[in-house]
């Protein structure tokens, strides 16, 4: 949770261990508060040295209550950013975040024609499959350029334990954009990102293909179809409802209606701050 603190003089937070700035005049701070996880070892001493219980609610065998704890078991991570960035700003400021239900002519109308004006460089997308960059982390590559992919850690995942492992698959093909380019021409391509993708993660790494959630995003954060392979037990960052689509569904409504994509409806989350917003507000559509 980021909190912006805004015009002061002085450091968000006095005493001990405050932060100084060089600057004197009145600017902004973002402070950044998070409640750190529990460690397992405390857990019996937070439930005897509680100062105070309050029961909130009781039924059957479940209850709920307000269970306040002693200073030194309350810690909460504190970041403080002083003097901030209109950067740092902008970043917590707009946390507002509005559903956009996209039917396949507001794709055509609005988001296609705003995709082609953007200029979004994919260069990274382009030196991986070429293998100008990262070519040694490569995990699996099936190198046909119509119906074949790259398989690759994303870099959110240090690789260091399973529990948030998080691998991408990228596609050899250029000029497929996203989920709402797919029809039943790509159902090769996609048949092999799940069936080569799922043994490859399984060899390496020993996952099952049913220890993975596997998904496209929608809207995607590249315009270059990739599959997300992360692992099932880890609330990975874009699974909710309003972004992931799983590929074994996606394949799904693929065999029954080549052009399904085309004309879904698909709805997707954007913040106050992001121009397709805009464009959708103007279109009325928002
Ligand atoms: C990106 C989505 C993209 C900023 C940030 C992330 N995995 C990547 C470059 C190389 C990579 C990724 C764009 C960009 Cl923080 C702008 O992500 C990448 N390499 N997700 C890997 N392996």
């Amino acid at each position: 949770m980021g909190f912006v603190v805004q015009g002061i003089s002085k450091p968000p937070l006095l005493g001990k261990g405050a932060v100084s700035s060089a600057s004197g005049d009145e600017t902004d701070a973002v402070v950044i508060l998070e409640k750190i996880p529990f460690q397992e070892e405390n857990i019996t001493e937070l439930l005897k040295k509680h100062t105070a219980l309050h029961l909130q609610m009781s039924n059957d065998i479940y209850s709920t209550y307000r269970l306040l704890l002693p200073p030194e078991l309350n810690e909460i991570k504190t970041t403080v950013v002083y003097p901030a960035t209109e950067k740092h700003l902008q970043k917590y400021l707009c946390r507002a975040v509005y559903l956009i239900r996209e039917t396949g002519e507001d794709y055509k109308n609005v988001t296609l024609p705003f995709i082609e004006s953007q200029s979004f460089s994919i260069q990274w997308v382009y030196n991986i499959l070429e293998k100008k960059a990262e070519a040694d982390r490569i995990i699996y590559e099936n190198p046909d350029p119509i119906n074949g992919f790259v398989l690759i850690p994303d870099f959110k995942w240090n690789q260091k334990q399973l529990d948030d492992l998080y691998l991408i698959a990228i596609c050899h093909r250029r000029g497929i954009k996203s989920l709402r380019d797919l029809t039943d021409e790509h159902l090769p391509l996609l048949r092999n990102i799940s069936q080569e993708g799922g043994e490859a993660i399984q060899k390496r790494f020993g996952l099952m293909k049913t220890q993975l959630r596997v998904y496209f995003h929608y809207q995607p954060s590249y315009y270059h179809l990739h599959v997300h392979f992360t692992a099932l037990s880890y609330d990975a960052p874009g699974c909710s409802v309003e972004r992931a689509h799983l590929l074994s569904d996606v394949m799904y409504n693929l065999e029954l209606d080549s052009q399904y994509y085309q004309k879904c409806p698909l709805a997707f989350a954007v913040r106050a701050d992001e121009p397709l917003l805009k464009e959708f507000q103007e279109a009325g559509k928002a």
